[in-house]
């Protein structure tokens, strides 16, 4: 299989397919491809339908969109565990994973993912303080009532962690001040082996994407 991602210090849509893989140990040939350069647009049209990362090819299938990418493999990988053995809280995960994916416009235009960058906190306009309280109850939810049996979501890591991986970044580039909860939440996020690949991995990226980095914000790092 071969995975299409953009620039791991940006796309945090290409992040979540990416972590599974890893995280399940799931062999894949990565191809990345910068956004925004002249070849770009061009490059992605050749393996992605939509001209969108990220992008799955096995054999002659060609899965696009990250959810659907995590659900394909959850079906082909039945050892990945997709979603929560319960059905209750496979309900859950699947909503709060529709909902992040489908949801935040706020938050993802406002707070862009920039792994590299680290920004002093500054009030945010009243749609992403809302966003950010929104993925704080989700996160205290989903621990509260279904993490029992591990630090993840719903205990055991699921689709729903690939999923909201990239928001925990967000928190720690723009110091965003959250809960207790939320922080361990962030931290165990953080010290999972496959993202500190990926996030290894984007510190060594040398592009820059003006739009995705912040004038008006005071810059820590
Ligand atoms: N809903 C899609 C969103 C994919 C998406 O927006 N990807 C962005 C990068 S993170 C992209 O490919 N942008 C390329 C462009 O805008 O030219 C998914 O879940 O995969």
């Amino acid at each position: 299989m071969q995975l299409i991602i953009a620039n791991k210090n940006y796309s945090s849509w290409s992040m979540r397919p990416w972590l599974f893989l890893t995280q399940h140990g799931i062999p894949f040939e990565e191809i990345r491809i910068p956004l925004y350069t002249p070849e770009s647009e061009a490059r992605l049209r050749q393996y992605s339908p939509s001209g969108l990362v990220p992008a799955l090819l096995d054999a002659h299938l060609a899965v696009w969109d990250s959810l659907a990418i995590c659900e394909y493999l959850a079906e082909i990988y039945p050892h990945s565990h997709g979603w929560p053995a319960d059905r209750a809280a496979r309900a859950v995960a699947r909503a709060v994973s529709a909902e992040i994916h489908s949801g935040f416009t706020a938050l993802r235009s406002s707070l862009t993912m920039n792994l590299k960058a680290r920004y002093r906190w500054q009030q945010c306009d009243a749609a992403v303080m809302q966003d950010i309280a929104r993925i704080e109850a989700i996160w205290a939810l989903c621990r509260n009532n279904y993490g029992q049996q591990g630090p993840w979501l719903f205990g055991e890591f699921s689709i729903a962690d690939a999923m909201f991986a990239p928001v925990a970044t967000r928190f720690v580039t723009y110091s965003v001040p959250v809960s207790a909860q939320s922080r361990t939440y962030v931290d165990t996020v953080y010290a999972l082996p496959a993202f500190q690949h990926w996030y290894d991995a984007a510190l060594r990226e040398t592009e820059v994407i003006s739009r995705y980095e912040l004038s008006d914000r005071e810059r820590l790092a």
